[in-house]
């Protein structure tokens, strides 16, 4: 990327100490905990296995599932799981999952990903490069309107491996969320707005996707992201809630300046919501909590204009 293509950077030095921060953060995260989105910190059991059969009665999985050490040999059994998570299951598929006792004493499935080496493929393959992007960024640079949005590739939350590709054609808008967020002025605002602003693209008639990308990827998998758009009334056909593995969620949060320092409860953050036009570039971005539906509205329709 050209030097005079690129804004100026915006960051303040409190944020670029946070930056600063998260990217130590980052590396010492990376070399720990490379591929997966793993926490092990999150309550109960690592559990490795393949779903069986869905039973749509009691919407409960039979897994068949390896040993798990000091707790359960290998076996064919029956849990229970959240009703994002039981929507996207199907028979036949591999997962990884953290396994629960219910206060009923019940078994319960997690936090569960699917396991599939080809998708794992090109979510590598896209986050490789996104990484080494990210890295070339210098210190407290973040994309503008005028730059180029980078490319990335991430599960969505039927589970399916979305890549940036997909977008690519029509205009998107794109910001950061994640599900645990409890203040209503931020998370929950947003995603209300981003909801209002796919009721007025579908009425005007334009083709335009949405992406959502979590800040807290160890605990928004595919199940919680679904039933999170669920509530918000979300048609999913074009709007796509992210997660995936650690590194590629830091290196799109790094890349938008979104700051975001988590501890096991919490992710303080900020917020980014942009707008990249049909061919790639960033057309607008709003960091305020108090960014308009109708002014990203108004936004879309003079990129649409303009071409
Ligand atoms: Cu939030």
């Amino acid at each position: 990327m050209r030097s005079e293509s690129r804004s100026i950077s915006r960051a303040n030095d409190r944020l670029k100490q946070i930056l600063f921060v998260l990217w130590l953060t980052a590396l010492v995260g990376c070399s720990q905990n490379n591929e997966s989105q793993e926490d092990e910190d999150a309550p109960g059991y690592p559990l490795v296995g393949v779903i069986i059969s869905v039973d749509e009665e009691t919407r409960t999985l039979e897994v068949t599932h390896e040993d798990i050490p000091d707790f359960m040999p290998a076996m064919t059994m029956r849990f229970e799981v959240d009703p994002g998570d039981f929507d996207n299951a199907r028979a036949g598929q591999n997962i990884r999952a953290r396994l629960i006792r219910t206060e009923e004493g019940g078994f319960k499935l997690t936090r569960i990903w699917p396991l599939d080496e080809e998708a794992a493929k090109d979510l590598k393959k896209f986050n490789e490069q996104l990484q080494k992007q990210t890295d070339a960024l210098d210190m407290g640079y973040y994309y503008g309107e005028g730059d180029t949005a980078p490319d990335f590739a991430l599960l969505d939350q039927f589970g399916k491996t979305i890549t940036s590709e997909r977008f690519k054609g029509k205009p998107l808008y794109l910001n950061f969320i994640f599900t645990r967020c409890t203040d209503a002025h931020m998370c929950p605002l947003s995603t209300s707005k981003m909801a209002l602003l796919q009721t007025m693209v579908a009425e005007a008639g334009l083709d335009v996707s949405f992406v959502s990308i979590t800040m807290d990827p160890e605990f928004d998998t595919p199940g919680v992201l679904r039933q999170y758009a669920e509530v918000y009334g979300i048609d999913g056909d074009n709007f796509h809630f992210v997660t995936g593995p650690r590194p590629a969620v830091r290196n799109l949060i790094k890349s938008y300046g979104v700051t975001a320092i988590d501890n096991v409860d919490a992710v303080m953050h900020s917020l980014a919501t942009v707008l990249i036009a049909e061919d790639g570039s960033i057309v607008k971005r709003s960091e305020k909590s108090a960014w308009s539906p109708d002014e990203f509205f108004e936004a879309l329709k003079e990129a649409d204009g303009a071409d």
